[in-house]
């Protein structure tokens, strides 16, 4: 017999080296692989993301349904800091909005990055796969944190690479408003037992495609209104 899905999930991401698809069967036995990869990580859960919230992620990867995933401690890079892209297997990035939970509620939110990393060979999954591998899930940064402008639904957002614009959209293009990806992932995951913490952050979804992430690269996400997180692949 194989190894079981988690662990050969873990693996591929401790080797960095891409796997088959694993074709599990559902959408409910694939979260509890999810919750396993996690577990056997060690890493602290600080927070969600919702992943496929718009059309434009929709296409690119060809899933359409909202997922949801687990962000982790060791995700974390630290706003205008570095991130070792031989970490990944073949990561790409995407401009995210981030929310700061409080109370069960929204309390924040600021401009992000995610670098996804699909354990996958080539980025291609089923909706079960892509939901056991964590969303693909990989590290994230989080720009400074204001207080919710009333056009939350309606922003401006920008992926720069060196300074370069590399794409374009609006925080429209998340379920029509980023509080509705919030409300949809407050719901999936409970479903699951899982209630987003005090303090957790929480990533809306990307509004646009994301791109590949090459060593020596500078990366921008510009929100409007909000301001901008950025990174450094080295
Ligand atoms: C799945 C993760 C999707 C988003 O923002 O839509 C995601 C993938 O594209 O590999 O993080
Ligand atoms: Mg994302």
């Amino acid at each position: 017999m194989g190894s079981p899905p988690a662990v050969v999930l873990y693996e591929a991401a401790r080797g960095r080296k891409a796997i088959a698809q694993l074709n599990l069967a559902g959408v409910d036995e694939a979260y509890e692989v999810q919750a396993e990869l996690v577990a056997l990580s060690q890493e602290r859960v600080v927070g969600m993301k919702m992943g496929l919230t718009s059309r434009a992620k929709m296409a690119q990867v060809g899933v359409n349904e909202v997922i949801w995933g687990r962000l982790t401690e060791a995700m974390r890079v630290a706003d205008g800091g570095e991130v070792d892209v031989g970490r990944f297997i073949h990561p790409r990035v995407e401009p995210e909005v981030a929310f700061l939970v409080k109370d069960g509620a929204i309390e924040r939110v600021a401009p992000a990055l995610e670098i996804i990393d699909s354990r996958y060979a080539d980025f291609k999954f089923t909706l079960p796969d892509v939901i056991a591998d964590n969303t693909s899930a990989a590290a994230f940064v989080i720009g400074p944190w204001c207080e919710l402008p009333s056009d939350v639904d309606n922003l401006g957002v920008l992926l720069e690479i060196d300074g370069r614009v590399v794409q374009v959209g609006s925080t429209a293009a998340i379920l029509g408003d980023p509080r509705r990806a919030f409300e949809a992932g407050v719901a999936l995951a409970g479903r699951h037992g899982v209630r987003p913490q005090d303090g957790w952050v929480f990533l809306a979804g990307a509004a646009t495609a994301a791109v590949p992430l090459q060593a020596g690269v500078h990366v921008r996400a510009v929100v409007e209104k909000l301001g901008t997180a950025a990174v450094r692949a080295c």
